[in-house]
């Protein structure tokens, strides 16, 4: 069987194309109503079989399965180094390393550094006094004078960021929920605990990690206060009333991730992807420099935009942000995602007007024709939408968005049966549409499906797309046009249309034909111009041509 890419390739993630999973919702082995990590194992030939039937992706991230309490779905973890038992244990994981590994899939679990559950043995040792061995592990703080917080800092899910324990008479420090106490990275003990953690699980055969909020570790070593956000609106997330200057993206925060990418260094092909927040002048820290490496990913969120404006498709703005990110230095792959586990799913997020859809179709193309390692998350190949849960059936702790996000996490699609192939029992979040699913996809030419499919398996079989360098083409308002070149192969030109008018896009020097596009009715004209539809993207490939000019 093959998968395309040689095994032992070290930067093998620089051609990947990654499928994130959220376990919970992928496939329910044992009708429990959960996903798990069996399911995951049964469902691998959809991702990967080695053959144009299948997705054809390289590598999968699956956020936590660890034991946990569960009260923010798994980023609250009470021992890093197992399995929760709704996932399966162990041996089930072994199982799945090997599986995936069979399949030529490598595998990326996430690492939760900035916080554990408060159930965490370390937590409970460390609320037993103020001398407990654990006690410096989290940042602890008496009350203010006043008997007031020891800082202003606002939890993201809302409220302060700090807990009072009564028993011991201080303040604790938390980022998220009061069951996720921050790790006090400052704590050689903790640094040395937690880097062990990575060294278990890549001992068992995991490639890699996405890291949960890699940029919230290291804060000002004297938890100042955080100044007010003066672009604050009144309904965005109330974390973002301050600008996190004093918690995030601190300077020294770099020197954490430095001491990650030694550790993975110990096994020489693991990678990282960060999750981080900013913009790429801050992003181009964590990918750190050619003596100090960084993350070799660091995912950039801008396609999708801020939790409070969803980026509007359109194609000045989407242009500007790639271009931005391509003035970094060469080693800083880019890592775009248009989804994720956090955010509105993008059919819906772009469906003001009822065209979500098309542009979808569209997306996917731009994702997988960028220079950059593509994130796929699950359900967005099959167009899966954001999906309306009842008030009393809403789960996620997390509210910033209209319902939380747990709209974006209901269970993947498999059939149009009344478990849709994701469970014999009742499923943990409500399905969306039963329209929506692989089934009623996979042998039609024209679905989602087939165009990731399709883009996915080209992208793998030209030079260009997966490995040629970007150069941003002059085009017309309401078209964003790149080149992808690959010295000696072909080059491959990408043309994306946000309007809603067809748009005739001119191609340097003639000989182009079409690849693939977004919709029916793309075509080359004279080997020299492209028509696209209304909200269209195509791609175009042109034989490498002896003495082109740059
Ligand atoms: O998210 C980090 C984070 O800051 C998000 O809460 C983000 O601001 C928001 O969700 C975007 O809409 C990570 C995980 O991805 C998220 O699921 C966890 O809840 C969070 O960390 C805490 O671990
Ligand atoms: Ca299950």
């Amino acid at each position: 069987m093959s998968t395309g890419w040689n095994e032992s390739e070290h930067e093998w993630w620089r051609k990947a194309v990654f499928y994130h999973i959220y376990p919970r919702s992928f496939h329910d082995s044992n009708g429990d109503g959960i996903g798990d990590l069996q399911g995951i194992i049964d469902r691998l030939d959809y991702l990967n079989d080695g053959t144009e039937r299948s997705l054809g992706v390289d590598a999968i991230w699956l956020t936590p399965t660890y034991p946990s309490p569960m009260k923010d779905f798994g980023y609250d973890v009470s021992d890093y180094c197992n399995v929760h038992p709704d996932f399966g244990d162990l041996e089930t994981l072994d199982r799945l390393i090997a599986a995936c590994h069979e399949r030529g899939i490598r595998l990326l679990l996430d690492y939760v550094p900035n916080h554990c559950s408060d159930r965490h043995p370390w937590f409970q040792d460390a609320l037993r006094s103020r001398d407990a061995t654990h006690r410096d592990w989290f940042y602890w703080r008496d009350p203010k004078p006043d008997g007031y917080l020891p800082n202003n800092w606002i939890s993201v899910f809302g409220g302060p960021a700090w807990t009072f324990h009564d028993a011991t008479g201080q303040y604790y420090l938390h980022s998220f929920l009061p069951e996720q106490p921050d790790l006090n990275w400052r704590n050689p003990k903790v640094v040395a605990a937690m880097h062990d953690v990575l060294r278990f699980w890549l001992a068992r055969g995991v490639d890699g990690f996405r890291i949960d909020v890699m940029g919230m570790v290291l804060k000002h070593p004297d938890l100042r206060d955080n100044p007010p956000n003066p672009d604050y609106e009144i309904g965005m997330p109330e974390y973002t009333r301050l600008r996190a200057d004093n918690s995030l993206n601190y300077p020294d925060v770099y020197s954490a991730v430095a001491g990650i990418r030694r550790v993975l260094d110990e096994y020489s092909e693991a990678v990282a992807v960060g999750e981080v927040f900013g913009p790429p002048s801050i992003l181009a820290k964590y990918y750190g420099t050619l003596d100090s490496p960084g993350l070799q990913l660091n995912f950039n969120f801008q396609l999708i935009g801020p939790d409070s404006k969803p980026l509007p498709w359109d194609a000045e703005r989407i242009g500007e942000i790639v271009r931005a990110f391509d003035e970094l230095p060469a080693h800083a792959q880019p890592c775009y995602a248009l989804n994720n586990h956090d955010r509105p799913r993008i059919v819906s997020r772009l469906n003001s007007d009822g065209f979500g859809g098309e542009r979808a179709r569209a997306a996917c193309l731009l994702l997988l024709g960028l220079r950059s390692t593509p994130f796929i998350y699950y359900g967005e190949e099959i167009g899966m939408v954001e999906v309306s849960i009842p008030e009393d059936q809403l789960q996620d702790p997390a509210r910033f968005h209209h319902r939380g996000r747990d709209p974006a996490r209901t269970p993947m699609q498999w059939d149009a049966n009344p478990g849709r192939g994701f469970t014999s029992g009742t499923p943990w979040l409500p399905f969306g549409p039963e329209g929506i699913n692989v089934a009623a996809q996979s042998e039609d030419p024209g679905s989602m499906l087939s165009l990731y499919r399709r883009a996915i398996w080209t992208r793998k079989a030209e030079a260009a797309l997966h490995s040629g360098d970007f150069r941003a083409l002059p085009s017309d308002t309401g078209t964003f046009v790149f080149e992808r070149r690959y010295p000696a192969a072909s080059s491959v030109i990408c043309a994306l249309n946000t309007d809603l008018e067809e748009r005739e896009v001119q191609l340097p020097d003639g000989g182009w034909s079409l690849l693939l596009s977004s919709h029916d009715g793309a075509a080359v004209q004279g080997g020299a111009s492209l028509v696209l539809p209304p909200l269209a993207a195509a791609w175009v490939r042109q034989e490498r041509q002896e003495g082109r000019g740059v």
